[in-house]
């Protein structure tokens, strides 16, 4: 049922996407629900705030080749990948947990769409810093806030071609920073990293290489202005429980 649900949304994304404004967001922020459980039954969401919302560190026309084009075709092809399979039913982070036997086309659609999924919500154009519990948490993690930074961006800096940094919540329940290839994720059974991912940036020259060109640093400096860590503190209690 809700799976249907979700296929009929598809044709209507073109245009939910041209509505992203203020109250829509906030609707959309409010609806947001991080069980994996529920996952599946989203549909494809116009971006959460505008194209040019996120200026200067992320000019909109980056935004909308990224959220419009990149997005999109990840979303539908993972659609595509696991329409009229048993994979069509099934939660995400359980087809995520069996990575190494789906193929290819779901591994990295599948990726592609979730990854990104997590990445636009974890930006805001006013970033607060974090909540005081959070900010505990991470110090106690990786020694200060700044220090958590540092450690995560050498991350993002580090990862060769394409991929993500993270920040995580080991099985342990255990705050940990590392990076994956490609469109892998800490839910993934073939990343040597696992848990439930927290905060993420996507260092794929798409996501970059119009406004900074080969300067992958200087992107990542300027992505700790955009943070939402509302957003991150929100996962971090779901994932605490
Ligand atoms: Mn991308």
């Amino acid at each position: 049922m809700e799976r249907r649900h979700f296929l009929k949304n598809l044709g209507i994304g073109a245009a939910a996407t041209l509505i992203a404004g203020k109250s829509v967001a906030n609707e959309i922020n409010k609806s947001l629900d991080y069980t994996m459980e529920n996952f599946n039954t989203h549909e494809f969401q116009p971006l959460p705030y505008a194209y040019d919302a996120l200026e200067p560190y992320i000019d909109a026309r980056t935004m909308e080749l990224h959220y419009d084009k990149h997005y999109r075709a990840y979303f539908n092809n993972f659609i595509n990948a696991i329409k009229g399979t048993p994979l069509d039913n099934e939660a995400i982070d359980k087809i995520f947990a069996k990575a190494s036997g789906v193929g290819d086309a779901v591994r990295n659609n599948g990726g592609g769409f979730y990854n990104h999924f997590l990445f636009w919500n974890n930006m805001a154009p006013k970033s607060a810093g974090p909540s005081s519990e959070l900010n505990a948490a991470l110090a106690k993690a990786f020694g200060s806030l700044d220090k958590f930074k540092e450690t995560f961006s050498n991350a993002a800096k580090t990862r060769f071609g394409s991929g993500w940094a993270w920040l995580y919540l080991t099985p342990d329940k255990k705050l940990a920073i590392g990076s994956t290839p490609n469109q892998d994720n800490t839910l993934m059974d073939v990343s040597p990293i696992k848990g439930t991912p927290l905060l993420c940036l996507d260092v794929w020259e798409h996501a970059y290489y119009l406004k900074y060109q080969n300067r992958r640093p200087e992107y990542i400096d300027a992505f700790w202005n955009i943070v939402s860590w509302e957003e991150v503190g929100k996962r971090y209690q779901q994932a605490l429980k």
